[in-house]
C-alpha cells in the first residue's frame, strides 16, 4: 500500500493478502531494496497514486489496483511499459460527485454557507441578509460531459438549468438540448455556473487559466469536484478577489491539503475538503470494487474495471 486506505477496507485486504504500508516504512528506499522483488501488486488511490520510480522498483510488479476514479497521479506510462494492469472504481461515484457539484452551486448561488454564518454569529436582528441568486432559468455549462458531467446535467435540468458542455467531440448519446461547445472559452462564456468534470493529469493541467475565468464573467460561478490541477489557483484568486468572478464552490485543489489563505478569506466561495465520492454507500461500493479488481487479478487475471 502507499498510502492509507479506509481501515475496513484494508482489513478486507488482510484476510487475503500480505500488506506491506510502505509509507510508513522508516527507510521506504531500503524497505524496496530489501522486499520490493517479491510485492506483485501496488493498493493505492486517486490521492496518492504510484510513480514510475516506485514502479520500476518492483520487478515482479503486476497490478495496480486504485480506490477512485482518477487515476491522474498513477505513472500510467511506466505501468504500460512494464505490461502492468491498473484498475479504478468507476461507474459507482457518479452519483454522488454530482450531488456534491450540485450542493456546491447551491450554496454558492444561495450563499448558503455565508448566511449560515450571519445567523450564527447573531447578525440577523441587525442588518438584512441580501439576496441570492437563482439557479433555475441559468445556464450549467459542464467541462467534461463523462459518466459524473451527465448525472450533473441531469440534476442541473431538474433545478430548471440549460445545458451546455465542451468535451473533445459533441456526443451523440445526450439529449439533443445540451449545446455543445466547440471550445472552452465559448462554454465559459455561455455559461452562468462551470462546473468542472473533467479528468486531471498533465493533458488538462491549467485548462481553466485567467481568460476562461474572464469568459465566465462577473456574474459567474466555478465548481470543482474534479482535480485542483485543472484550474489555474492562482488566476482563480485573482479574479475572485478582484470582483472578476461572482464565486467558486470547491471540493478539489492544486496542493491538497492546504487551501490557499486567501479562498479560506472570502465570503463568496464554498470549500470542501475533497469529499465528492464520501459517502457510506458510496465508499462500500467503492470498496467492493476495488476488491473485485484485486481478487479478480489474482484469482482470475481478470480485474472488473482495468484502465483502457
Ligand atoms: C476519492 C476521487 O476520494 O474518485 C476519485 O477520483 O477523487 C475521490 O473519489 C479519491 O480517489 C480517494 O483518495
Amino acid at each position: 500500500m502507499v498510502g492509507p486506505l479506509l481501515p475496513a477496507l484494508e482489513q478486507r485486504m488482510q484476510q487475503r493478502y500480505r500488506i506491506h504500508r510502505w509509507w510508513e516504512a522508516p527507510d521506504p528506499a531500503r524497505f524496496l531494496s530489501e522486499h520490493g522483488r517479491r510485492v506483485r501488486g501496488i493498493a493505492t488511490s486517486g490521492r496518492f497514486g504510484a510513480t514510475r520510480e516506485l514502479i520500476e522498483a518492483l520487478p515482479a510488479l503486476e497490478v495496480i489496483v486504485s480506490f477512485g476514479v482518477g487515476y491522474d497521479p498513477i505513472d500510467m506510462d511506466a505501468a504500460r511499459g512494464r505490461d502492468v494492469v491498473v484498475t479504478n472504481t468507476p461507474g459507482v461515484l457518479d452519483d454522488c460527485v454530482a450531488d456534491t457539484a450540485l450542493a456546491l452551486m447551491l450554496s454558492v448561488s444561495r450563499r448558503i454557507c455565508e448566511l449560515d454564518r450571519f445567523v450564527r454569529a447573531g447578525h440577523w436582528r441587525q442588518a438584512s441578509p441580501g439576496l441570492g441568486r437563482k439557479l433555475g432559468g441559468r445556464c450549467c455549462g459542464i467541462l467534461g460531459l463523462g459518466n459524473i458531467g451527465r448525472q450533473i446535467a441531469r440534476r442541473a435540468e431538474a433545478f430548471g438549468m440549460d445545458i451546455a458542455y465542451h468535451n473533445r467531440q459533441p456526443r451523440q448519446d445526450v439529449p439533443p438540448h445540451y449545446r455543445y461547445c466547440a471550445d472552452l472559452v465559448a462554454l465559459a462564456r455561455e455559461s452562468d455556473v462551470m462546473v468542472l468534470a473533467l479528468p486531471g493529469g498533465a493533458h488538462t493541467r491549467h485548462i481553466v487559466d485567467a481568460d476562461v475565468l474572464e469568459a465566465l464573467g462577473p456574474d459567474g460561478i466555478l465548481v470543482n469536484v474534479a482535480r485542483g490541477s485543472v484550474v489555474d489557483e492562482a488566476a482563480l484568486v485573482q479574479a475572485l478577489s478582484t470582483g472578476r468572478l461572482a464565486g467558486a464552490g470547491l471540493d478539489v485543489y492544486e496542493h491538497e491539503p492546504d487551501v490557499p489563505p486567501a479562498l479560506c478569506a472570502m465570503d463568496h466561495v464554498v470549500l470542501l475538503p475533497h469529499v465528492g465520492s464520501s459517502t457510506v454507500e458510496t465508499r462500500q461500493a467503492m470498496s467492493d470494487l476495488f476488491m473485485a479488481n484485486l481478487d479478480g487479478w489474482f484469482e482470475r487475471r481478470r480485474p472488473l474495471t482495468p484502465v483502457a
